[in-house]
């Protein structure tokens, strides 16, 4: 057998290219974590090799007889960690996820409601260039100017105006904690599904960090990649049988041909590593990583949206420190501090030249560092913005480069060799 450095040097070099990037880099973007050798074991596995449209007893292919396993194993671990009695494993991701929701319980042209995408909402919820703005009607809600923060008297009265066939909650730059008993005593007001997509949150969800959508949302999203640290995929609960059987329809045949399995039997290690103590711990400790990195970059003035954070991630408007958040934000990657530029609520700039940073604590929370080292980062942050503010960053971003690489060199990374 060849290795892959013999088939392919090329790509071989950039892997570990990236390898050493990922190693050497405080990857502070909240999206992304770093997955356990064993994840990384399943996902490079032959099961790749195999089609199995259809589900785990009912599939339109043989050869099944160790995939039906796997997949009732990753579902049945996605079952008893969220407390759900349904589970979907298959989503190639969260937006093909979320889609399928729309044509589980949607006609097209019917008004969904969501966060809109400059408040903190994901695209699929409805937003105008997605196909989910273009094929349905959407219906959006924000957060209030003066406290960063949804308001729930006005996502009632957009919902009672409308009337959505569905409602979402959840997005990707939410800082606070999602009020799921609230949205669900507006979905039932109003006769809409819930869709809780907790994409950002699940593995806070699981850990104990972060209140359960579960008991309140008729279905519930998420990617398996982001804080619940498994494969990039995505995976659809529900609590009832009929939302579940809608769900599974539209996921196959509706919208994806043969599942990903390389990607479930992942999704199953990732789930039965989020079953145990230490990723509870690891859940708690990611929550208070994010606390004290906002602590320490409040402190040092900057501006943050709702004034902190409750769960992962750090929503920070960049306008009081005089800089923007692109050129913040490669500054940031100069000197290894990974970011990524984002709007903030009522942002003046656009989209791909915003005022805001969105910063979150999984990866550097995975690799060990704790709260004494989120003060470090907040630090070296505040050095580099102030200094491209100025206009001069190049020696700040070289001497804060050399410290990263010394703190990287103590927290090594799981899963990179
Ligand atoms: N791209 C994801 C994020 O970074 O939040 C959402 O799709």
């Amino acid at each position: 057998m060849s290795s892959l450095s013999d088939v392919d040097p090329e790509i071989a070099e950039l892997i570990r290219a990236e390898e050493r990037r990922q190693a050497d880099t405080v990857k502070l973007i909240a999206s992304e974590n770093y997955v356990s050798r064993a994840v990384l074991e399943a996902t490079g596995s032959v099961l790749t090799n195999k089609y199995s449209e259809g589900y785990a007893g009912k599939r339109y292919y043989e050869g099944q007889q160790v995939i039906d396993q796997v997949e009732t194993l990753a579902v049945d671990r996605a079952k008893s960690l969220f407390g759900v009695n349904h589970a979907n494993v298959q989503p190639y991701s969260g937006s093909p996820a979320n889609l399928a929701i729309y044509m589980a319980f949607l006609n097209p042209g019917d008004t969904v409601m969501g966060m809109g995408l400059p408040f903190g909402g994901h695209l699929t919820h409805g937003w105008s260039v997605s196909a989910t703005g273009k094929w349905f009607n959407p219906v959006r809600y924000g957060v209030r100017k003066d406290t960063g923060r949804i308001d729930m008297d006005e996502v009632r009265s957009i919902a009672l105006e409308h009337r959505p066939k569905l409602i979402f909650c959840g997005g990707t730059a939410i800082p606070r904690t999602i009020d799921f008993p609230a949205f669900a005593e507006v979905a039932r007001e109003v006769g809409a599904i819930l869709a809780a997509d907790i994409a950002h949150i699940a593995g806070l969800v699981a850990g104990g960090a972060h209140p359960s959508p579960v008991g309140h949302a008729d279905v519930i999203s998420t990617t398996t990649h982001k804080t619940l640290r498994g494969p990039r995929g995505a995976m659809l609960m529900a609590t009832s049988e009929e939302h579940a059987k809608a769900l599974n329809k539209a996921v196959f045949p509706g919208l994806q041909g043969g599942p990903h399995n390389h990607t479930t039997a992942a999704i199953a290690v990732a789930l039965r590593e989020a079953a145990t103590d230490d990723f509870k711990a690891y859940a708690r400790q990611v929550v208070a990583n994010a606390k004290a990195l906002a602590d320490e970059l409040s402190s040092r003035g900057f501006d943050l949206v709702s004034g902190g954070t409750d769960n992962h991630l750090i929503l920070i408007d960049l306008t009081s420190k005089g800089a923007a958040g692109k050129p913040a934000a490669q500054a940031l990657d100069r000197a290894g501090l990974e970011t990524n530029y984002n709007t903030v609520p009522f942002d003046p700039r656009k989209p791909f030249d915003p005022s805001g940073l969105r910063i979150g604590t999984p990866s550097v929370t995975s690799r060990g560092m704790g709260e004494a080292e989120m003060r470090q980062i907040g630090a070296w942050m505040d050095e580099v913005v102030t200094a491209i503010a100025k206009g001069d960053a190049d020696e700040v971003i070289a001497r804060v480069h050399g410290e990263v690489s010394e703190l990287t060199g103590k927290f090594p990374a799981p899963g990179l060799s």
